[in-house]
């Protein structure tokens, strides 16, 4: 199941011919500079090319009117002065000879790789196109769109495949305001999007950007928006709104497919966006859609118009397609004061649409409201940094050396080696330790060989791995001492048992424990018990526990390797919802992570090893409300660790810990 690239060189062959300020950023040379990237680092080579066909009159009729339609068609045949005028009465956009042509390429690309997804042909892929087409609207182009790509694609899969449910996320810099009024009340299509608007100063400048506009009658509560009222925003602040807001609604949603309004406007080192989010988010961004809707994920180009930022994060975002680890994520200081009021607002404005959200704070107070008659006289900076964003640095993203081998699995010799894994020989060594505690030596790994899988890890020449183990609880200890040895930061996960392992390290860990019995308190600073009293089985509840405890506090913590474990008494917890939680862990420590699992067991290994060679989960199902006692145990504890965990944090009235006011640097290292 592989990657699909469409991109055809037709779609560079038109550009502004007059001088216009607002349109000169939209240059062909986006998608030949991004194209050749690919190319260049030989991921082009890795994904399965599509020709690119014309969309038809019909697939455009399915958004536009045929009256719009209609008058774009006559644009090749106009002279330069008419197609000046003609683009003058829309914002924002520029006609060439050739914009039609491109334009109908360009849809037609994103229903070849709805096409290419639905039918099985690929897993996931990237259209790489221009125009862009989120700006469009019914009967009218604006904003470099001429038509809406991917709003198109969205009816197509509908319309085509009788898909149900389809998610749009839309993190191009700017609103898609077309998308929006194409889906506002419709509950078929979830449309999110992030935006920079600063309190609606910024282009297109529109009073329904704002977070209060949840979309109309049925379609209520699936349309969100989220503003960012400041310039400069960072990793955190892009990662906590996938946590706190997207990541819980989108599982709840349960979409079949899903689409991507994928700007790269929203990175550094962008004219337009002015954010300071580094290519290698979109890494993270893309690997956490990536266990959605059974992993049918279509990203179609938007905006990005600096030309070395665009080409690096579509670099990262197709590798990231493909199955590669992403990177570390850098710089994670946690979400800024303006960012979190806006997160505030948006949870307090779908706190009734989403059960996830229900125990959400309400709506915060007035004067940090994001209303422009408020703000209007306010002068205020419009960094949160306070500095300006010329001469913006950053490192190059560096491309993971691939180890040798992906999953190393140790598992007992009568049981088949899982596709695509590679079987681990057990340790020569003699094995003291396991032999004193008992250890079935002939049967399990000793823990020599456990120990040798973490050096290989940290050698890079495996990427992870999963072993059947006599006792789950026995085998971390050792394990995490040996990664701490090596200087390693670990993660340790433990969903089921009752106690936390003894004699774990404490020095160089972080150990969460998810499960029924965990205790209430935490014992120590290294290790937090996330209490689930219904049991694992309430799915809902896991979900909310992972979205927003156990992955902010782990991308936070940012560990060299992973040691995921399942203890006795994790029997509830659902096979999809284990293998969301390995699919999601993948995305930290450069996709190091030791999976142990328990003998007899033995039921788990196929899907777990699918999960960590990188197939996506199978989908939860439509989430209910989760068990209020968990969800209220859950928050309580997320409230706790705030103090000390910043990107735990959803609301800007939590000022504690934040040093020297407001003040951050946007440049890297500083
Ligand atoms: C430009 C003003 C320049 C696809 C997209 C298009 C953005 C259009 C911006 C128009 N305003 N000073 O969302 O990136
Ligand atoms: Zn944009």
């Amino acid at each position: 199941m592989g990657t699909a690239l469409l991109y055809d060189e037709e779609m560079t062959r038109y550009k502004l011919l007059w001088l216009d300020p607002d349109c000169e950023l939209e240059r062909p040379e986006r998608l030949t500079a991004s194209h050749e990237a690919l190319v260049s680092c030989g991921l082009a080579a890795r994904c399965v090319s599509i020709p690119v066909r014309q969309a038809t009159d019909d697939d455009i009729l399915l958004i536009h009117s045929e009256q719009y339609l209609e008058a774009v068609k006559t644009t090749p045949y106009m002279t330069l002065e008419d197609l000046r005028e003609f683009a003058l009465q829309y914002g924002d956009v520029y006609f060439h000879p050739n914009s039609y042509h491109c334009a109908t390429l360009a849809a037609g690309a994103a229903v070849q790789l709805v096409d290419a997804v639905m039918t099985g042909r690929v897993r996931n892929g990237l259209a790489l196109v221009r125009p862009p087409g989120h700006h469009s609207m019914r009967s009218a182009a604006n904003g470099f769109c001429v038509f809406n790509n991917v709003a198109i694609a969205a009816k197509y899969a509908q319309q085509k495949y009788g898909v149900q449910r389809v998610l749009i996320v839309d993190w191009d810099i700017h609103h898609g305001q077309g998308v929006q009024y194409a889906f506002e009340d419709d509950p078929s299509v979830l449309y999110f999007s992030w935006h920079r608007y600063e309190h609606q100063k910024f282009w297109p400048g529109l009073r329904e950007s704002d977070y209060d506009n949840v979309g109309k009658d049925k379609g209520a509560g699936f349309n969100i928006n989220v503003p960012w009222n400041k310039v400069g925003m960072q990793n955190s602040d892009y990662l906590a709104v996938f946590f706190h807001v997207l990541l819980p609604v989108a599982y709840e949603f349960c979409p079949d497919l899903v689409l991507v309004c994928a700007g790269f406007d929203s990175a550094i080192g962008d004219p337009e966006g002015e954010m300071c989010a580094t290519p290698d988010i979109f890494a993270h961004l893309t690997h956490l859609l990536m266990n959605l809707a059974g992993g049918k994920l279509c990203l179609m180009l938007e905006g990005g118009y600096n030309l070395t930022s665009l080409s690096q994060s579509v670099c990262v975002t197709v590798r990231t397609l493909l199955g590669d680890p992403a990177p570390r994520p850098a710089n994670l200081q946690g979400p800024c004061q303006s960012a979190l009021e806006s997160i505030q607002c948006v949870r307090a404005a779908h706190r009734n649409s989403w059960s996830c959200l229900e125990h959400a704070a309400r709506a915060p107070p007035s004067q940090i409201s994001t209303k422009l008659e408020e703000k209007e006289k306010e002068k205020e900076d419009k960094f949160e940094s306070g500095e300006a964003a010329d001469g913006i640095t950053w490192p190059e993203p560096h491309a993971c050396v691939l180890p040798p081998v992906r999953t190393a699995v140790l598992i007992p010799e009568e049981m088949a080696c899982p596709d695509g894994c590679k079987r681990s020989n057990l340790s020569q060594h003699a094995d003291s330790l396991a032999e004193k505690e008992d250890f079935d030596g002939d049967a399990v790994p000793t823990l020599s060989s456990l120990t040798e899988l973490v050096g290989k890890m940290e050698k890079n020449e495996i990427c992870n791995a999963l072993a059947v183990v006599g006792d789950v609880s026995m085998a971390m200890a050792p394990v995490m001492q040996r990664a701490t040895a090596l200087k390693q930061r670990v993660l340790g996960v433990c969903v089921g048992g009752t106690e936390v392992p003894s004699h774990l390290p404490e020095d160089g860990t972080l150990t969460v424990h998810i499960s029924k019995e965990a205790p209430e308190e935490p014992r120590c600073k290294h290790s937090i018990p996330v209490r689930l009293k219904s049991g694992l089985g309430d799915t809902s509840g896991f979900a909310q526990a992972i979205f927003s405890v156990l992955l902010p506090l782990a991308y936070e913590y940012d560990p060299a390797l992973v040691l995921l474990a399942r203890l006795p008494g994790a029997g509830g917890l659902g096979g999809g919802a284990w293998q969301q939680l390995v699919g999601l862990l993948r995305g930290l420590a450069w996709g190091h992570m030791l999976v142990l699992v328990q003998e007899g067991d033995e039921a788990l290994v196929t899907p777990t090893a699918s999960s960590l060679c990188g197939s996506p989960a199978p989908p939860l199902g439509r989430l209910p409300a989760p068990v209020v006692e968990d969800v209220e145990a859950v928050e309580r504890l997320r409230v706790r660790l705030q103090a000390d965990w910043m990107l735990l944090r959803t609301s800007a009235e939590c000022k504690m810990a934040v040093s020297s006011g407001t003040s951050r640097s946007c440049l890297l290292g500083t």
